[in-house]
């Protein structure tokens, strides 16, 4: 395979793509075969500094040794059992990330989408057999410009029409309000049969949306109030991205429920979990959810290796450091497509103004060129997000690469 590979030129490899591929995505025009720590280097052999992380997978960088060891180990040993018997790594899995998080439960699944749902039926479950709502009427409250995943149920809670329409009928249950807005939240807790509150920290596909300080802690007290679990999907903002172990400590919050993917595994794997307490977790029983791959001893040790990987070397505290190192140099920049820094830790976007008919793609393209990988969203924003593991002068180097970039528009 290797070796055909080797043959084709990157224009091949993309057209492959485009003729037996589902056209479900506009990828960049560049061909990656390798990547190590903050590095990945296309079939040409360039390098480029990867600033998307595989959308905050890989926080702990490219091919993190420690992780990829623990993968081959334990492919080596035993890769799935199902859940039909017992593994020797589950357990130690869930004891050591219930520790780690300070929970009483894990339920273990793969993909952050899966998390979500996984999420959305306990608290349906909760709210059942312990809220005392009645049979189909529980009500989720979810935000404006959210992204939770691509299921069925969980676009029917999407505003954005890309991601939602032509994808009906939808999956009732679900309140929308505002973002970022207390009052609309108070409001919609009146409405009979609310269960839940499902909400991401930061919003990352609404172009890393921060919302206002307290917002998160005055929500929480809220839920509290009115007996309503609050579901943070971490998926994106957890693992140390914006500068803490999740994104959710930044306002002293214990959510009801924490849903984790992408990093929990640093990229090598689709892994993904919810974490809760008993009082929720043993709401649902034997047959009730799953899934053949989740909780498998590869997934397990690979996710025990990721989150040693971010106390072992500090991520936390490097995102939190490196990210006002971004945000100050890029507010620096004095360019007039710069029209506004924002982000938390090394989760960040900078919106571009269009200047002389080149836009956010332009300046991505222009970045490649130089060097740097990062992706438009919503057209005129550019998501920031290099794995956590980068040094100060490889950030440093970087952002002279990203100024460059743009000052070559104006
Ligand atoms: C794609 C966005 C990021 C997520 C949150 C759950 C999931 C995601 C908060 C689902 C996934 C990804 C999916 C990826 C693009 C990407 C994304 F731009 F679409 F919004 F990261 F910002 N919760 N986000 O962000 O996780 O099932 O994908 O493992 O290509 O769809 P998944």
């Amino acid at each position: 395979m290797d070796k055909i590979a080797k043959t084709l030129s990157s224009q091949d490899l993309i057209n492959l793509e485009e003729k037996y591929g589902a056209h479900n995505y506009h990828p960049l025009p560049v061909v990656l075969e390798r990547g190590e720590g903050p590095f990945v280097w296309d079939v040409d052999g360039k390098r480029y500094f990867d600033f998307l992380s595989a959308y905050s997978a890989v926080n702990q960088g490219h091919c993190h040794p420690k992780i990829v060891n623990a993968l081959i180990e334990q492919s080596r040993k035993l890769t799935l059992t199902s859940r039909a018997f017992y593994n020797d790594s589950l357990g130690v899995y869930e004891k050591y990330v219930t520790g780690y998080f300070g929970y009483n439960k894990l339920l273990p699944m793969n993909t952050g989408a899966e998390g979500v749902e996984t999420a959305i039926k306990l608290c349906r479950k909760w709210a059942y057999d312990k809220k005392g709502i009645a049979e189909d009427e529980a009500k989720i409250i979810v935000c404006e410009g959210n992204f939770h995943g691509r299921t069925t149920t969980i676009v029917s809670m999407s505003t954005d029409p890309d991601a939602k329409s032509g994808f009906g009928p939808y999956t009732p249950g679900f309140i929308i309000i505002p973002y970022n807005d207390v009052k609309a939240l108070e409001q919609a807790l009146k409405t009979p049969g609310v269960a839940g509150f499902l909400v991401e920290p930061i919003q990352g596909e609404a172009g890393v949306f921060v919302p206002d300080e307290g917002y998160l802690k005055k929500a929480f007290e809220l839920c509290k109030s009115q007996h309503v679990l609050f579901i943070a999907d971490e998926v994106q903002t957890g693992i140390a991205r914006t500068g803490k172990l999740l994104a959710c400590d930044h306002e002293n919050i214990r959510p009801d429920m924490v849903i984790l993917g992408k990093a929990l595994s640093g990229g090598v794997y689709p892994v993904s979990a919810v974490l809760a307490d008993d009082e929720i977790m043993l709401c649902i029983k034997p047959g009730q959810h799953g899934s053949t791959f989740g909780g498998n001893p590869v997934a397990a040790r690979v996710g025990i290796a990721a989150l040693e990987v971010v106390k072992e070397e500090k991520l936390a505290e490097r995102a939190g450091f490196l990210g006002e190192i971004f945000r100050e140099e890029m507010r620096r920049a004095d360019s007039p497509m710069i029209s506004l820094v924002r982000g938390k830790g090394l989760l960040n976007a900078v919106v571009i103004k269009p200047t002389r008919g080149k836009e956010a793609w332009d300046v991505c393209l222009k970045m490649a060129e130089n060097g740097v990988l990062a992706k438009p969203t919503h057209q005129h924003i550019i998501r920031f997000a290099p794995p956590l593991v980068i040094t100060e002068d490889q950030l440093r180097e970087a952002i002279d690469r990203i100024k460059k970039s743009i000052h070559s528009f104006g």
